[in-house]
């Protein structure tokens, strides 16, 4: 088979200084950081979807995207040719790890033995690339969004035959990442939600959703599969509500129905911010509930309200993101997953380096300041010191349980009044971290 990227050689880290385009300035896959190698902090994915499957179009106009090596048909040898390019785009880049849905990789057939076949012969020249370059498969997915029979969901449809469907899907997808090695397999909710309360019975749909993933834990203990579960919060997008809307209803969701142990969430900057969060907040939310799993690395458009799925290259986000992860001790079997696509009007194939490096360096030196603040301690010091009437006297004894309610109104009734209050100190802060940026 002939390159598909014939003028691209393997992208180098040349350093800060560098010119070239496509040569990291910022990520060194082997350089320590905080006692780590980069290239095991961030664990960087490409995703088959966007990256392999995006075409461009947008609800106003067909694809743009140039990518000569698709002849466009549904054949499977299309699509085994495919997972070739994928493997040199992902070897030339240096990504240690690529995800990706049931049917990104493979085409549909006319029944779902037929699928199931298609998904077979794929996975057998992904095997074979995965073996050949040493890329890993970070976690698999199904696809219950896209054909015509989820419009009313998947996992929630109002039709039992859909749920069905969509179990034999998840099988299916779970034993074939499982055959390559999958380090993990991820649940997002794409039509489990509604457009209108006037014809749903969210108490039964919600059982329904719970149900299918307890089937999936029964089945993965069953087949052996040690990946990460990770369910990946988003509030609207395809339906106006979804279930899964923000971290906090998520761990609400798996608590609720005995679910919790068997999932991590991955968390996306862009559903982060649909919900009306950053994403600093939600890797809070499901880093404080021992939930933080992995991400999906994108972001949005300041003026755009929905899913924009940009490569991020903004040095705040990325310093934010690691910071928190870093203080919730890492990545373990998650990885920073760029579920991100180029634009529309960069339809060349050269366009989708460009917007991984970017997205790399940025992580790179979000990675590298983050670990300088916390190494620096400032600003640990300060959250500390912030809370220090919790370490001692009636704030300890209040966190451990041992303060009964009269007890506290006789400590504040004998004081009269509380202890001066200290400045927040916000803009202070701000500038602590812009010494590091
Ligand atoms: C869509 C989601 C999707 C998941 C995988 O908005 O981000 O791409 O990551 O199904
Ligand atoms: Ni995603
Ligand atoms: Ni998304």
């Amino acid at each position: 088979m002939k390159p598909a990227f014939p003028d691209i050689t393997k992208i180098r880290y040349e350093g800060a200084r560098s010119q070239n385009p496509l040569a990291f300035k910022h990520y060194n896959p082997t350089e320590i950081v905080a006692g780590k190698t980069m290239r095991e902090h961030l664990r960087f994915a490409v995703v088959y979807w966007h990256t392999f499957r995006g075409t461009g179009s947008d609800p106003f106009g067909a694809g743009t995207m140039q990518r000569p090596w698709d002849d466009g048909s549904n054949s499977i040898n299309n699509a085994q040719n495919r997972a070739r390019v994928a493997f040199e785009f992902m070897t030339k880049l240096g990504a240690p790890y690529y995800c990706w849905h049931d049917r990104d990789v493979a085409p549909e057939g006319k029944t779902l033995a037929e699928t199931n076949k298609n998904l077979d012969a794929v996975a057998k020249v992904l095997k074979a690339e995965q073996q050949r370059t040493g890329i890993k498969l970070l976690w698999g997915t199904a696809n219950l969004f896209s054909h015509p029979r989820f419009v009313h969901g998947a996992g929630t449809s109002c039709n039992a035959d859909v749920f069905a469907f969509a179990a034999a899907q998840i099988k299916k997808a779970m034993e074939v990442t499982h055959e390559l090695g999958g380090e993990g397999y991820t649940f997002w909710g794409g039509r489990e939600g509604y457009m209108t309360l006037l014809n749903t019975d969210m108490k039964r749909e919600l059982d329904h959703l719970a149900k299918l993933l307890h089937l999936a834990v029964d089945y993965k203990k069953k087949i052996g599969f040690k990946g990460q579960f990770y369910i990946e919060p988003k509030p609207k997008e395809p339906t106006k509500h979804q279930y899964d809307s923000d971290a906090a209803a998520c761990l609400n969701f798996l608590r609720e129905y005995d679910l919790l142990p068997h999932f991590k969430l991955n968390i996306e900057t862009n559903h982060a911010t649909l919900a009306g969060h950053s994403m600093q907040h939600e890797l809070e939310v499901a880093g404080a509930a021992d939930a933080l799993g992995s991400i999906d690395a994108n972001t949005g458009d300041e003026l755009l309200g929905w899913d924009t799925d940009q490569f991020p290259t903004n040095i705040y986000l990325t310093t934010y993101t690691m910071l928190t992860i870093l203080k919730y001790g890492g990545l373990t079997t998650g990885g920073v997953n760029f579920d991100a696509k180029v634009r529309r009007e960069s339809f060349e194939p050269v366009d989708l380096f460009h917007a991984h490096i970017g997205g790399m360096d940025a992580f790179a030196r979000g990675l590298k300041i983050a670990a300088a603040i916390r190494k620096d301690g400032r600003l640990a010091d300060f959250v500390k010191q912030r809370y220090a009437s919790w370490d001692s006297g009636l704030g300890a004894k209040i966190e451990s349980g041992k303060a009964s309610l009269k007890e506290i109104e006789a400590y504040i009734l004998k004081k009269g009044e509380v202890a001066a209050n200290v400045s927040g100190r916000q803009e202070f802060l701000e500038n602590l971290i812009n010494e590091f940026i």
